[in-house]
């Protein structure tokens, strides 16, 4: 039989680090029983994603994500939906007619490590809405509301228009919120706006931004917030909602990286 050498290891390691826990511990039968439920509860009830996402996804990314010199990433979290509509400039979120809460103009640059502009880079954006429900995952949005695809200009800029969302809130009535409740710790993540930005020539980067001021900035339930990734809302131009600014840096691919001079030799 063929092991899965990557699998084999991860996993002796995973099981013997909980079994010291475990045996650390003195953990019960009867304590093990209820883990095992609780584990299929998650499961049954669609949460096990936002589980997972609440207590791993950091350590997912900080284990695959150096310094590299770009914007910093940032965990993709349990509610991306792939697929989004392409926007048509200029850009607005797709969102309802009387979308709650207040407006809000992102806008900025791309531009690789060296400084240079970055034409026609992809955002992929999604978020909560301002009573911190994603559409696609929750009841309440039409689908794929604020969500939405659309690319950098010819001078590598961006603005795109939305609301400000809430806080996000894991569902106390849920598993993964009676978790926390019996932790003593609340559920909340500040509010934030999901990334996901590409470019053919340049690494892909999936992170968050964050708002200044912000009450849950240090108490993130997920514990995902870097100071890089926090920016600082100013009234909007003719006194209408808030603007932000962010300038995103990508480092050119490795692939791209490693090309480049058989590129040199045959131009
Ligand atoms: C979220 O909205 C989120 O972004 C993460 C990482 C975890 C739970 C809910
Ligand atoms: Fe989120």
């Amino acid at each position: 039989m063929q092991a899965n050498e990557r699998l084999a290891g991860i996993f002796a390691d995973l099981i013997s680090s909980i079994g010291e826990v475990v045996k650390r511990n003195r953990v019960t039968p009867a304590e093990y029983r209820e883990a095992i439920g609780f584990l299929e509860e998650t499961a049954t009830s669609g949460e096990l994603p936002l589980l997972c996402d609440v207590f791993l996804g950091v350590a997912v990314d900080e284990a695959n994500h150096p310094a590299d010199g770009g914007t910093e990433s940032n965990l993709e979290g349990p509610f991306y939906a792939a697929g989004a509509p392409r926007l048509e400039r200029p850009y607005t979120l797709p969102q309802r007619e009387d979308e709650p809460g207040e407006v809000l103009v992102l806008s900025g640059s791309v531009r690789s490590t060296d400084g240079t502009p970055i034409t026609g880079a992809l955002f992929d954006v999604w978020q909560g809405d301002a009573a911190g429900l994603y559409s696609n995952f929750m009841p309440g949005p039409p689908e794929w509301n604020l969500r939405g695809r659309f690319t950098s200009d010819d001078r590598g800029g961006f603005e795109v228009r939305t609301v400000i969302p809430a806080p996000y809130e894991i569902p106390k009535a849920g598993p993964t919120g009676r978790l926390l409740a019996a932790l003593g710790r609340h559920a909340f993540r500040p509010a934030h706006i999901h990334v996901k930005l590409s470019h053919p020539d340049h690494e892909s980067l999936t992170t968050q931004l964050y708002f200044e001021g912000d009450s849950y900035l240090g108490s993130d339930v997920v514990d995902a917030v870097k100071d890089s990734l926090v920016v600082r809302l100013l009234p909007g131009e003719g006194g209408q909602g808030m603007e932000a600014v962010y300038d995103f840096v990508l480092p050119p691919s490795a692939a791209k990286k490693t090309a480049r001079p058989k590129e040199a030799v045959a131009g």
